[in-house]
């Protein structure tokens, strides 16, 4: 149920919970932070969250917004820039309602910007729009990317200048009515409810030199578990829900994403960029809020995770971004990161 609070933070209110990190700006509400490095700055390409007054339900109609505001940073810690409006539903000619997670890259002197809206059927795609500057203000295009569906774009760029582009969320993000591969608008509200197959993939494609389009058909990542096996439907602490991410460290390929009702950002690490990927523990444990999302990024010879909670609001449409450090051990696992300290 998304209006109901993770139970292992239940009993602990903003205020008893003490947070390893403050939010990142206070004068509007922000959620899922993709952070990159840009020209030596840090760009953070969040959600901008807004009280429409919109039901919440399992759906995620409650997540209501209708911009995107870019923020950035010379460093960790420094002075955090609102760059006002960089990108208005108004201004997606194909768009009906809700702008998602979105994510940035950038190529030859050009800044995209990915992001999931509904289209006006209500149902997600993923669109793009351009700008000269990493901070925007952007231009869409005037139709989603083709084949594009789901929610929480995420584009990695590998070693050898390659962009992949990582996408889809169940439930409320829909990914569960792509099943045959065309939308099912009667289909499940949550998941494919087989709990002994395997669980739904997340979704990846490589991108066009143009950036523009999927350069090749969508592909499903296997998500194995220390067997090799699939992880199964009903592995609700370990299956993919939403908020793909990937980074490069040592040569792997580690994928990261949110669990959605259990409420963890896990990884699982591959050797390639297709997956498949084999899961290896928690990321980061549940934060005050329903929903879980980052980005993990090296600045600087550190890696950091971008993250966000509902410290200030303490309602869960309402959300703020923060970051911590993260750290890698030795043979390549994660330190699982506690969010709250007593
Ligand atoms: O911000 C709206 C949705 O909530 C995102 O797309 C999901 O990942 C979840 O954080």
């Amino acid at each position: 149920d998304l209006t109901e609070e993770p139970d292992s933070i239940k009993d602990t209110s903003a205020n008893e919970a003490k947070s390893i990190s403050k939010p990142l700006v206070e004068h509007i509400y922000t959620a899922d932070p993709s952070a990159h490095v840009f020209d030596g700055k840090i760009y953070i390409y969040p959600s901008h969250d807004i009280d429409t007054g919109a039901p919440e339900n399992d759906m995620g109609d409650h997540f209501d917004m209708k911009d995107y505001h870019i923020l950035s940073m010379d460093s960790i810690g420094g002075q955090v820039t609102d760059h006002g409006v960089a990108l208005d539903i108004k201004d997606v000619p194909w768009a009906g309602r809700q702008l998602w997670a979105p994510d940035a890259a950038h190529k030859d002197g050009k800044y995209y910007l990915y992001f999931p809206a509904k289209d006006k059927q209500d149902v997600f795609r993923i669109g793009v729009a351009t700008s000269t500057s990493p901070a925007g203000p952007f231009k869409a295009e005037p139709q989603p990317i083709k084949n594009s569906y789901s929610i929480d774009p995420a584009v990695f760029q590998d070693t050898d200048g390659s962009f992949y582009m990582y996408f889809g969320g169940i439930w409320g993000g829909q990914l569960q009515r792509w099943a045959t591969g065309k939308y099912d608008a009667n289909g499940s509200k949550t998941d494919l409810q087989k709990d002994d197959e395997p669980a739904i993939s997340p979704r990846v494609a490589k991108l066009s030199k143009n950036m523009l389009e999927f350069a090749e058909p969508v592909k499903e990542i296997k998500l194995l578990d220390e067997n090799g096996k699939e992880i199964l439907g009903k592995d609700h602490d370990r299956r993919f829900f939403e908020a793909s991410w990937v980074h490069k460290y040592n040569g792997k390929y580690y994928f990261s994403y949110s669990t959605g009702d259990t409420h963890f950002i896990n990884y699982a690490i591959g050797d390639s960029p297709y997956g498949p990927f084999t899961y290896k523990g928690v990321v980061l444990k549940p934060v005050l809020g329903w929903t879980n999302h980052h980005s993990i990024v090296e600045i600087k010879g550190k890696w950091y995770l971008f993250y966000h909670d509902v410290e200030l609001s303490g309602k869960t449409p309402l959300r703020n971004v923060k970051v911590t450090e993260l750290h890698h051990n030795a043979d390549g696992t994660i330190q699982t990161i506690e969010p709250y300290t007593k």
